[in-house]
């Protein structure tokens, strides 16, 4: 690859940007080496400011699920624009938006739009203490919520990227309500309930969580979430804000049949514009302001841009039904990396579900972040590294999911198959 260009803008960025960048995972700091900047995207593929040309796997770390610059999502962009970009009131958009998303995730009756993943659980996990009155929340080490000051302990994405998943500048009275267990540990819920169920608000868990690898649950592991919160007047939210829309229309809830009780989103639903939504019941979210107490607001929530791109997303993932097509390109790229482990002689697991997967080079089953993080990371960065000077770009940190888009189908995937093949090879 080249790098002047982007070596160049790096150099500007640093003296202007905390770090060059504005998310942390961006910086490349776990993998090595200086971030490529990336001037235009296409399909499955990120054209760099050098003129390389890489077969992208993080797809905008989810949005872009029919591949950058989809177009329908540039025309329904373009005709938003010409009646302005935002409004302040409420626009036709929001509705048509917030219909959507009622019809495709029958757990969520009714929803509000907001500006971010972050947004989206730091909302509901405010509603569902306002809801149940209730202070304690509990989440998951290893999954990533945003960067919610309650939920930055013990977290994963970038923070565990960068080791330090319990954030300095969150008090400890904050972290205080946050009770961080183990996922895929059923005795430490039961436990934690047998003690303090009644004051229990909430859990918060991506259900397959993606911000640590990619970890799968154990068989029963999310219904027995959903029976003990029942059990106990708390409330299951699930962080969908990448599983949403990807992993089934409906989500890992559509897969698994758990109807939770809220349901944080994004991504996808802004068809790569700013966005973030949480939904559920109507009993709980009519406590929502204006209606009810508790409070919640955005400027720029239901923007007509974000909505008219998210609309045309969603409409294209009706219309087109790519699940079947993402199961079959999972498999292809799953299989083409275990066999040349098994061919090296490397220990590998690859966790996938239709579009999503993941690398851990791990002799047994990742089901927590201590697997994840007993994983030989050192192979995961080798293995981006000689990826990326072949032009296939992965997620830079082995704390991250890869993403497969419909625009990988075809002679992307069967070349970043034999590219990351020969990657491991070389390990
Ligand atoms: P944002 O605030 O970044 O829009 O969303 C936060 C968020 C919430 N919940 C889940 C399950 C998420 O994965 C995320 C954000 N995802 C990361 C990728 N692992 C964002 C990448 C970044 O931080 O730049």
């Amino acid at each position: 690859m080249n790098h002047t260009q982007s070596g160049n803008l790096l150099e500007r960025a640093s003296r202007v940007i905390p770090g060059g960048v504005n998310s942390p995972v961006r910086a490349f700091r776990s993998v090595g080496g200086a971030p490529f900047f990336t001037k235009r995207a296409e399909g499955a593929h990120l054209h760099t400011a050098d003129g390389d040309q890489l077969i992208d796997f993080v797809c905008t770390w989810g949005p872009a699920i029919h591949g950058h610059n989809d177009p329908d999502v540039q025309a329904a962009v373009a005709q938003a624009l010409q009646n302005g970009t935002s409004f302040g009131t409420p626009n036709p958009f929001e509705v048509e938006m917030a219909e959507l998303l009622v019809q495709i995730v029958p757990s969520v009756e009714k929803v509000r739009m907001c500006n971010s993943g972050t947004e989206a659980t730091m909302s509901a996990i405010r509603l569902a203490r306002g809801f149940t009155g209730r202070d304690k929340i509990i989440k998951f080490a290893g999954c990533y919520h945003g960067h919610v000051d309650s939920l930055l302990v013990k977290a994963g994405s970038g923070a565990l990227t960068l080791g330090n998943p319990d954030s300095a500048g969150v008090p400890g009275s904050f972290a205080a309500e946050t009770i961080v267990l183990d996922y895929n540990d059923t005795a430490a819920i039961e436990e934690t309930f047998h003690r303090q169920g009644d004051q229990i608000a909430a859990i918060i868990v991506e259900p397959y969580p993606a911000n640590c690898g990619f970890i799968l649950p154990d068989d029963g592991y999310l219904e027995f979430l959903r029976a003990i919160t029942t059990k106990h007047g708390s409330l299951l939210i699930f962080d969908e804000v990448m599983t949403g829309f990807r992993l089934a229309l409906g989500g890992v809830q559509e897969r698994i049949g758990i109807t939770p009780d809220m349901t944080a989103m994004g991504k996808i639903i802004g068809g790569g514009l700013p966005v973030g939504a949480f939904g559920g019941r109507s009993d709980i979210m009519d406590h929502l302001a204006p209606d009810g107490p508790v409070y919640q607001a955005g400027t720029l929530s239901g923007n007509p841009l974000a909505m008219a791109a998210g609309i045309a997303a969603l409409r294209k993932l009706l219309q087109t039904n790519p699940y079947p097509l993402f199961e079959k390109l999972g498999e292809t790229i799953q299989s083409a990396l275990l066999g040349a482990a098994k061919a090296k002689g490397l220990p590998l697991q690859v966790p996938q579900v239709g579009s999503m997967f993941a690398l851990f080079f791990s002799e047994d089953r990742v089901r927590n972040l201590d697997d994840a993080t007993g994983s030989e990371t050192q192979h995961f960065n080798k293995l981006f590294r000689y990826a990326l000077e072949a032009g296939v770009y992965l997620p830079p940190s082995a704390y991250e999911t890869c993403f497969l888009c419909t625009a990988h189908d075809g002679e992307d995937i069967d070349r970043a198959a034999e590219i990351l093949s020969d990657g491991i090879a070389a390990i």
